[in-house]
Protein backbone atom coordinates (compact mmCIF):
# COMPACT_ATOMS: atom_id res chain seq x y z
CA UNK A 1 0.00 0.00 0.00
CA UNK A 2 1.01 3.33 -1.02
CA UNK A 3 2.33 6.03 2.17
CA UNK A 4 -1.06 7.72 1.30
CA UNK A 5 -2.87 5.10 1.17
CA UNK A 6 -1.92 3.41 4.48
CA UNK A 7 -2.74 7.40 5.98
CA UNK A 8 -6.53 7.05 4.39
CA UNK A 9 -6.88 4.14 6.03
CA UNK A 10 -5.71 4.58 9.28
CA UNK A 11 -7.62 7.72 9.11
CA UNK A 12 -11.27 5.65 8.45
CA UNK A 13 -10.19 3.58 10.81
CA UNK A 14 -9.80 6.52 13.33
CA UNK A 15 -13.10 7.80 12.89
CA UNK A 16 -14.73 4.31 13.01
CA UNK A 17 -13.51 4.15 16.24
CA UNK A 18 -11.22 0.78 15.21
CA UNK A 19 -8.53 -0.50 16.78
CA UNK A 20 -4.73 0.22 14.88
CA UNK A 21 -2.31 -2.40 14.06
CA UNK A 22 1.25 -2.58 14.88
CA UNK A 23 1.95 -1.63 11.55
CA UNK A 24 -0.21 1.35 11.25
CA UNK A 25 1.48 2.12 14.77
CA UNK A 26 4.59 1.93 13.20
CA UNK A 27 3.41 3.96 9.91
CA UNK A 28 2.20 6.66 12.23
CA UNK A 29 5.55 7.14 14.50
CA UNK A 30 7.94 7.17 11.57
CA UNK A 31 6.02 8.89 8.90
CA UNK A 32 3.02 10.73 10.00
CA UNK A 33 2.96 14.70 10.34
CA UNK A 34 2.79 15.91 13.63
CA UNK A 35 -0.58 18.06 12.94
CA UNK A 36 -2.50 15.51 11.23
CA UNK A 37 -0.82 13.00 14.18
CA UNK A 38 -2.60 15.38 16.89
CA UNK A 39 -5.30 16.16 14.65
CA UNK A 40 -6.81 12.34 15.20
CA UNK A 41 -5.86 11.85 18.65
CA UNK A 42 -7.79 14.77 19.47
CA UNK A 43 -10.67 13.58 17.78
CA UNK A 44 -9.96 10.39 19.92
CA UNK A 45 -9.39 12.56 22.90
CA UNK A 46 -12.61 14.36 22.13
CA UNK A 47 -14.74 11.55 22.03
CA UNK A 48 -13.50 10.18 25.53
CA UNK A 49 -13.32 13.06 27.39
CA UNK A 50 -15.28 15.78 25.73
CA UNK A 51 -13.78 19.40 26.68
CA UNK A 52 -12.34 18.08 30.34
CA UNK A 53 -8.68 18.40 31.38
CA UNK A 54 -8.03 16.70 34.78
CA UNK A 55 -5.88 17.46 36.87
CA UNK A 56 -5.27 16.55 41.00
CA UNK A 57 -3.68 18.08 43.74
CA UNK A 58 -1.06 15.63 45.12
CA UNK A 59 2.26 15.71 46.75
CA UNK A 60 5.68 13.19 46.24
CA UNK A 61 7.50 11.66 48.83
CA UNK A 62 10.60 9.54 47.41
CA UNK A 63 11.66 8.30 50.94
CA UNK A 64 15.18 7.23 49.99
CA UNK A 65 17.30 7.82 47.36
CA UNK A 66 19.53 5.20 47.99
CA UNK A 67 19.21 2.24 45.27
CA UNK A 68 20.61 -0.98 45.07
CA UNK A 69 20.32 -0.68 40.97
CA UNK A 70 21.95 1.38 38.76
CA UNK A 71 19.66 2.41 35.35
CA UNK A 72 21.48 4.50 33.23
CA UNK A 73 18.74 6.62 32.54
CA UNK A 74 18.50 7.73 36.49
CA UNK A 75 19.90 10.48 38.48
CA UNK A 76 18.50 10.57 41.66
CA UNK A 77 19.40 7.03 42.62
CA UNK A 78 22.20 7.36 45.36
CA UNK A 79 25.09 4.95 46.59
CA UNK A 80 24.81 4.04 50.17
CA UNK A 81 27.57 5.94 51.41
CA UNK A 82 27.43 8.99 49.25
CA UNK A 83 26.83 12.45 50.45
CA UNK A 84 23.64 12.46 48.63
CA UNK A 85 22.18 9.84 50.07
CA UNK A 86 19.51 10.23 52.16
CA UNK A 87 16.60 7.89 54.27
CA UNK A 88 13.51 9.77 55.90
CA UNK A 89 12.66 9.04 59.54
CA UNK A 90 8.93 8.46 60.44
CA UNK A 91 8.55 12.14 62.07
CA UNK A 92 9.77 13.30 58.28
CA UNK A 93 7.46 11.51 56.35
CA UNK A 94 4.75 12.52 59.03
CA UNK A 95 5.91 16.36 58.30
CA UNK A 96 5.36 15.73 54.40
CA UNK A 97 2.25 14.22 55.57
CA UNK A 98 0.44 17.25 57.62
CA UNK A 99 1.96 19.46 54.71
CA UNK A 100 0.03 17.62 52.50
CA UNK A 101 -3.40 17.74 54.18
CA UNK A 102 -2.59 21.83 54.87
CA UNK A 103 -2.46 22.07 51.16
CA UNK A 104 -5.47 20.52 50.82
CA UNK A 105 -3.80 17.31 48.57
CA UNK A 106 -5.98 14.62 47.79
CA UNK A 107 -2.99 12.20 46.80
CA UNK A 108 0.25 11.37 47.87
CA UNK A 109 2.64 10.06 45.22
CA UNK A 110 5.73 7.50 46.76
CA UNK A 111 8.38 6.34 45.10
CA UNK A 112 11.97 6.04 45.65
CA UNK A 113 15.23 3.87 45.69
CA UNK A 114 15.44 0.54 46.73
CA UNK A 115 17.90 0.63 49.88
CA UNK A 116 20.69 -2.53 50.62
CA UNK A 117 19.64 -2.13 53.99
CA UNK A 118 15.47 -1.84 54.58
CA UNK A 119 13.94 -4.76 54.89
CA UNK A 120 10.14 -5.12 53.24
CA UNK A 121 8.66 -3.75 56.97
CA UNK A 122 10.63 -0.25 56.61
CA UNK A 123 8.31 -0.17 52.67
CA UNK A 124 5.16 -0.94 54.33
CA UNK A 125 5.66 0.93 57.35
CA UNK A 126 6.08 4.15 55.12
CA UNK A 127 2.75 3.32 54.12
CA UNK A 128 1.36 3.02 57.40
CA UNK A 129 2.75 5.79 58.81
CA UNK A 130 0.99 8.36 56.16
CA UNK A 131 -2.07 6.54 56.17
CA UNK A 132 -1.87 6.61 60.08
CA UNK A 133 -0.93 10.52 60.30
CA UNK A 134 -3.63 11.58 57.91
CA UNK A 135 -6.60 8.27 56.67
CA UNK A 136 -8.46 10.52 54.19
CA UNK A 137 -5.26 10.97 52.03
CA UNK A 138 -5.14 8.77 48.57
CA UNK A 139 -1.59 6.52 48.70
CA UNK A 140 -0.57 6.02 44.98
CA UNK A 141 2.85 4.46 46.21
CA UNK A 142 5.64 2.49 44.49
CA UNK A 143 5.94 0.76 41.25
CA UNK A 144 5.43 -2.38 39.50
CA UNK A 145 9.87 -2.76 40.18
CA UNK A 146 9.67 -1.84 43.55
CA UNK A 147 6.92 -4.58 44.47
CA UNK A 148 9.40 -7.13 42.21
CA UNK A 149 12.06 -6.05 44.78
CA UNK A 150 9.79 -6.45 48.13
CA UNK A 151 8.76 -10.36 46.86
CA UNK A 152 12.37 -11.14 46.22
CA UNK A 153 12.88 -9.81 49.97
CA UNK A 154 10.17 -11.80 51.36
CA UNK A 155 10.37 -14.56 48.79
CA UNK A 156 6.76 -14.10 48.87
CA UNK A 157 4.36 -14.23 45.58
CA UNK A 158 3.01 -10.70 44.69
CA UNK A 159 -0.64 -11.24 45.59
CA UNK A 160 1.02 -11.40 49.66
CA UNK A 161 3.74 -8.50 49.13
CA UNK A 162 0.17 -6.31 47.65
CA UNK A 163 -2.32 -7.68 50.50
CA UNK A 164 0.12 -6.56 53.13
CA UNK A 165 0.81 -2.94 51.49
CA UNK A 166 -3.13 -3.01 51.29
CA UNK A 167 -3.68 -3.70 54.95
CA UNK A 168 -1.61 -0.65 55.54
CA UNK A 169 -3.32 1.81 53.44
CA UNK A 170 -2.10 1.23 49.84
CA UNK A 171 -4.86 2.53 47.52
CA UNK A 172 -2.89 2.13 44.26
CA UNK A 173 0.39 1.63 42.08
CA UNK A 174 2.28 4.73 40.19
CA UNK A 175 2.99 3.58 36.41
CA UNK A 176 6.92 4.29 36.83
CA UNK A 177 9.44 1.04 36.37
CA UNK A 178 7.85 0.47 33.00
CA UNK A 179 10.26 2.01 30.52
CA UNK A 180 10.30 0.29 27.71
CA UNK A 181 9.38 -3.14 27.52
CA UNK A 182 11.64 -4.54 24.13
CA UNK A 183 13.98 -6.75 26.55
CA UNK A 184 17.42 -5.47 24.48
CA UNK A 185 16.71 -2.00 24.72
CA UNK A 186 15.86 -2.80 28.65
CA UNK A 187 19.31 -4.96 29.16
CA UNK A 188 20.68 -1.69 28.15
CA UNK A 189 18.74 0.98 30.12
CA UNK A 190 18.26 -1.14 33.13
CA UNK A 191 20.22 -4.06 32.73
CA UNK A 192 18.89 -5.97 36.42
CA UNK A 193 16.08 -4.68 37.73
CA UNK A 194 12.42 -6.29 37.21
CA UNK A 195 11.94 -7.54 33.87
CA UNK A 196 8.98 -6.79 31.25
CA UNK A 197 7.44 -10.12 32.00
CA UNK A 198 7.39 -9.36 35.69
CA UNK A 199 6.16 -5.37 35.47
CA UNK A 200 3.41 -6.96 33.26
CA UNK A 201 2.67 -9.68 36.21
CA UNK A 202 2.35 -7.62 39.26
CA UNK A 203 0.58 -4.89 37.39
CA UNK A 204 -2.12 -7.65 36.51
CA UNK A 205 -2.26 -8.50 40.06
CA UNK A 206 -2.84 -5.56 41.49
CA UNK A 207 -5.84 -5.57 39.24
CA UNK A 208 -7.20 -8.96 40.10
CA UNK A 209 -6.99 -8.05 43.55
CA UNK A 210 -8.90 -4.38 42.99
CA UNK A 211 -5.89 -1.79 42.56
CA UNK A 212 -6.02 0.48 39.85
CA UNK A 213 -2.82 1.44 38.19
CA UNK A 214 -1.04 3.48 36.22
CA UNK A 215 0.98 2.39 33.44
CA UNK A 216 4.94 4.58 31.60
CA UNK A 217 7.32 4.63 28.66
CA UNK A 218 10.46 6.37 29.06
CA UNK A 219 11.05 7.39 25.59
CA UNK A 220 14.16 9.36 23.72
CA UNK A 221 16.94 7.49 24.72
CA UNK A 222 18.19 4.31 22.30
CA UNK A 223 14.87 3.06 21.83
CA UNK A 224 13.58 3.34 18.56
CA UNK A 225 9.91 3.65 16.77
CA UNK A 226 9.31 0.11 16.99
CA UNK A 227 9.99 -0.23 20.57
CA UNK A 228 7.58 1.68 21.30
CA UNK A 229 4.80 0.28 19.65
CA UNK A 230 5.43 -2.79 21.05
CA UNK A 231 5.57 -0.93 24.28
CA UNK A 232 2.27 0.13 23.97
CA UNK A 233 0.63 -2.82 22.63
CA UNK A 234 1.64 -5.19 25.30
CA UNK A 235 -0.09 -2.45 27.88
CA UNK A 236 -3.18 -2.59 25.65
CA UNK A 237 -3.09 -6.30 25.69
CA UNK A 238 -2.97 -6.41 29.70
CA UNK A 239 -5.68 -3.43 29.58
CA UNK A 240 -7.90 -5.52 27.42
CA UNK A 241 -7.51 -8.85 29.82
CA UNK A 242 -8.10 -6.34 33.44
CA UNK A 243 -9.27 -3.07 33.04
CA UNK A 244 -7.27 -2.20 35.63
CA UNK A 245 -5.13 1.13 34.45
CA UNK A 246 -6.46 4.34 34.65
CA UNK A 247 -4.19 6.43 32.51
CA UNK A 248 -0.89 6.63 30.62
CA UNK A 249 2.36 9.04 30.79
CA UNK A 250 4.17 8.48 28.10
CA UNK A 251 7.88 9.71 30.00
CA UNK A 252 10.65 12.08 27.95
CA UNK A 253 13.90 11.43 28.88
CA UNK A 254 15.96 13.63 31.04
CA UNK A 255 19.63 13.32 30.28
CA UNK A 256 21.11 15.63 32.63
CA UNK A 257 23.27 13.66 35.47
CA UNK A 258 22.62 10.33 34.03
CA UNK A 259 24.69 7.52 32.45
CA UNK A 260 23.49 8.98 29.10
CA UNK A 261 23.78 12.54 29.77
CA UNK A 262 25.53 12.47 25.56
CA UNK A 263 22.32 12.19 24.55
CA UNK A 264 19.87 15.03 23.72
CA UNK A 265 16.77 15.16 25.73
CA UNK A 266 13.71 15.06 23.10
CA UNK A 267 12.37 17.81 21.40
CA UNK A 268 8.56 19.27 21.88
CA UNK A 269 7.91 18.15 18.45
CA UNK A 270 8.93 14.33 19.79
CA UNK A 271 7.16 15.06 23.12
CA UNK A 272 3.87 16.17 21.02
CA UNK A 273 4.19 13.32 18.88
CA UNK A 274 4.58 10.34 22.02
CA UNK A 275 1.28 11.78 23.40
CA UNK A 276 -0.53 11.76 19.98
CA UNK A 277 0.75 8.78 19.10
CA UNK A 278 -0.02 7.16 22.34
CA UNK A 279 -3.99 8.03 22.57
CA UNK A 280 -4.04 6.88 19.25
CA UNK A 281 -2.61 3.22 19.80
CA UNK A 282 -4.09 2.74 23.46
CA UNK A 283 -8.06 2.71 22.40
CA UNK A 284 -8.65 1.24 26.03
CA UNK A 285 -7.21 3.53 28.13
CA UNK A 286 -9.55 6.64 29.22
CA UNK A 287 -6.62 8.96 30.21
CA UNK A 288 -3.28 10.26 28.53
CA UNK A 289 -1.55 12.39 30.99
CA UNK A 290 0.74 15.13 29.93
CA UNK A 291 2.85 15.39 33.14
CA UNK A 292 3.80 19.18 33.00
CA UNK A 293 7.06 18.34 34.98
CA UNK A 294 8.79 16.90 32.55
CA UNK A 295 7.15 18.13 29.57
CA UNK A 296 6.96 21.96 30.95
CA UNK A 297 4.02 23.86 31.46
CA UNK A 298 4.17 25.07 27.55
CA UNK A 299 4.24 21.77 25.98
CA UNK A 300 1.89 20.16 28.31
CA UNK A 301 -0.67 22.71 27.91
CA UNK A 302 -0.09 22.01 24.17
CA UNK A 303 -0.52 18.53 24.77
CA UNK A 304 -3.92 18.88 25.55
CA UNK A 305 -4.94 19.65 21.99
CA UNK A 306 -2.98 16.83 21.08
CA UNK A 307 -4.83 13.85 22.91
CA UNK A 308 -4.12 14.31 26.58
CA UNK A 309 -7.11 15.03 28.67
CA UNK A 310 -5.05 15.08 32.19
CA UNK A 311 -1.77 17.44 32.79
CA UNK A 312 -1.11 15.97 36.57
CA UNK A 313 -1.20 17.75 39.42
CA UNK A 314 0.23 20.65 41.87
CA UNK A 315 3.03 18.00 42.51
CA UNK A 316 5.78 19.35 44.94
CA UNK A 317 8.98 18.31 45.69
CA UNK A 318 9.25 16.33 42.81
CA UNK A 319 12.91 14.88 42.58
CA UNK A 320 13.18 12.15 39.92
CA UNK A 321 13.46 15.18 37.32
CA UNK A 322 14.70 18.11 38.93
CA UNK A 323 17.92 15.68 39.67
CA UNK A 324 17.95 14.59 35.82
CA UNK A 325 17.82 18.64 35.15
CA UNK A 326 14.12 19.06 34.66
CA UNK A 327 13.96 22.83 34.68
CA UNK A 328 10.19 23.34 35.77
CA UNK A 329 9.26 24.79 38.88
CA UNK A 330 9.09 21.66 41.72
CA UNK A 331 4.67 22.65 42.33
CA UNK A 332 2.17 24.45 40.28
CA UNK A 333 -0.76 26.30 42.00
CA UNK A 334 -4.17 25.43 41.49
CA UNK A 335 -4.97 28.91 39.79
CA UNK A 336 -1.63 27.94 37.74
CA UNK A 337 -2.77 24.77 36.77
CA UNK A 338 -6.58 26.59 35.55
CA UNK A 339 -5.01 29.25 33.61
CA UNK A 340 -3.32 26.59 31.83
CA UNK A 341 -5.94 24.37 31.06
CA UNK A 342 -8.52 26.87 30.40
CA UNK A 343 -6.26 28.72 27.46
CA UNK A 344 -6.25 25.51 25.75
CA UNK A 345 -10.08 25.56 26.17
CA UNK A 346 -10.77 23.22 28.13
CA UNK A 347 -12.39 22.78 31.15
CA UNK A 348 -10.65 22.27 34.79
CA UNK A 349 -12.04 19.49 36.53
CA UNK A 350 -10.32 18.51 40.29
CA UNK A 351 -10.06 14.77 39.96
CA UNK A 352 -8.83 12.47 42.89
CA UNK A 353 -6.34 9.54 41.82
CA UNK A 354 -9.41 7.17 40.75
CA UNK A 355 -11.07 9.89 38.44
CA UNK A 356 -13.55 10.97 40.54
CA UNK A 357 -14.60 14.36 41.07
CA UNK A 358 -13.09 16.52 44.10
CA UNK A 359 -15.81 18.93 45.85
CA UNK A 360 -14.01 21.29 47.95
CA UNK A 361 -15.57 24.54 50.28
CA UNK A 362 -13.07 26.29 52.21
CA UNK A 363 -10.25 23.89 53.25
CA UNK A 364 -12.82 20.75 53.09
CA UNK A 365 -13.08 18.30 50.30
CA UNK A 366 -14.95 15.23 49.10
CA UNK A 367 -15.50 13.03 46.70
CA UNK A 368 -18.49 13.19 44.19
CA UNK A 369 -19.59 9.48 43.17
CA UNK A 370 -20.31 7.75 41.17
CA UNK A 371 -16.43 6.96 39.56
CA UNK A 372 -15.93 9.44 36.51
CA UNK A 373 -14.27 6.67 34.78
CA UNK A 374 -15.20 3.23 33.88
O1 LIG B 1 10.20 4.74 36.22
C1 LIG B 1 13.66 8.27 35.94
C2 LIG B 1 11.35 7.84 34.97
C3 LIG B 1 9.77 7.12 36.40
C4 LIG B 1 14.40 9.70 34.51
O2 LIG B 1 1.73 7.05 37.93
C5 LIG B 1 13.10 9.35 34.18
O3 LIG B 1 0.82 9.03 38.01
C6 LIG B 1 13.17 10.76 32.41
O4 LIG B 1 6.63 6.80 36.95
N1 LIG B 1 14.43 11.12 32.65
C7 LIG B 1 9.17 7.44 37.75
N2 LIG B 1 12.48 9.88 33.14
C8 LIG B 1 8.08 8.52 37.63
C9 LIG B 1 6.74 7.93 37.26
C10 LIG B 1 5.52 8.78 37.31
C11 LIG B 1 5.60 10.15 37.18
C12 LIG B 1 4.44 10.89 37.23
C13 LIG B 1 3.21 10.31 37.47
C14 LIG B 1 3.14 8.93 37.61
C15 LIG B 1 1.83 8.28 37.86
C16 LIG B 1 4.30 8.15 37.52
O5 LIG B 1 10.52 8.24 36.00
C17 LIG B 1 10.76 6.00 36.30
C18 LIG B 1 11.46 6.33 35.02
O6 LIG B 1 10.75 5.83 33.92
N3 LIG B 1 12.68 8.47 35.07
N4 LIG B 1 14.73 9.03 35.61
C19 LIG B 1 15.09 10.63 33.69
N5 LIG B 1 16.36 10.96 33.90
Amino acid sequence: MTASGMLDDIRRKVENGERLSFEDGLFLDEHCDLLTLGRMANRVRERKNGDVAYYNTNVHLNPTNVCVYRCTFCAFRSDLRSDRAYVFSDDMIRERVLEAQARGATEIHVVGGLHHQRKFDWYVNVVRVIHETWPQIHIKAWTGVEINWFAHLTKQPYEWVLRELMAAGLGSLPGGGAEIFDEHVRSQICEHKADSQHWIDIHRTAHQLGLRSNATMLYGHVEQARHRIDHLLRLRDLQDETGGFQTFIPLAFHPENTGMSHLHKPTGHMDLRMIALSRLMLDNFDHIKAYWIMLGEKTAQVALGFGADDIDGTVVHELIYHDAGAKTPEGLTVDQLHRLIREAGREPVERDTLYRRVQRRGAEWWIDEPALSA
